[in-house]
């Protein structure tokens, strides 16, 4: 059900500077770039390994653009660092509704606009062993569902 991790999203104060630490320390250039006005995030997809066809794996830099947003309250309480683990699936939906039915929360009622074009749902961190955890449909079919 859930096939690849995604993404691994961290939360900075400074999207440019933490993407050019990145850049120099581990070699990893920015792959995209979007704002995402619901999440209150700006975004950096940093594209760790595999191919840009939008399943690779990525690391996620989250800057907030509100000062309401869950990425702001997150670097409040706790500074900058991984604020959440996001699994590939092929169906965000019926994982949602699996995984929800076995007692988890699931934080999206229905599934919402993610990055490069993606279907999200997060799960409660709190049923998820401290992890926030995030289901990610890709924009395309998945490895096992291109044949
Ligand atoms: C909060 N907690 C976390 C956490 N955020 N634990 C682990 N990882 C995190 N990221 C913990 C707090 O420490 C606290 O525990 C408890 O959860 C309640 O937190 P709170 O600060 O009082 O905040 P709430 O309850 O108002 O909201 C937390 C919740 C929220 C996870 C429900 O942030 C949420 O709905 N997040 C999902 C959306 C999101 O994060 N969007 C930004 C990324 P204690 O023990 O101290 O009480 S958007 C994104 O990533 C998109 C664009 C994409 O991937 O494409």
């Amino acid at each position: 059900m859930l096939t690849r991790i995604d993404h691994i999203g961290i939360a900075c104060f400074d999207l440019d500077a933490t993407a050019d630490l990145y850049r120099r320390v581990h070699g990893f250039e920015v792959a995209h770039e979007e704002v995402n006005e619901e999440q209150g995030v700006r975004e950096a997809m940093l594209r760790v390994n595999g191919t840009d066809d939008g399943h690779a794996t990525y690391l996620q830099l989250l800057e907030p653009v509100r000062e309401d947003s869950a990425v702001a309250k997150f670097l409040a309480r706790h500074g900058e660092g991984v604020h959440h683990v996001a699994f590939g699936t092929g169906d965000v939906a019926g994982a949602s509704a699996e995984i929800g039915g076995a007692g988890v929360r699931v934080l999206d009622a229905a599934p919402r606009p993610g990055s490069m074009g993606s279907s999200i749902a997060f799960l409660h961190p709190k049923d998820c062993g401290g992890v926030l955890t995030e289901l990610v449909q890709a924009a395309g079919p998945e490895e096992d569902e291109r044949g």
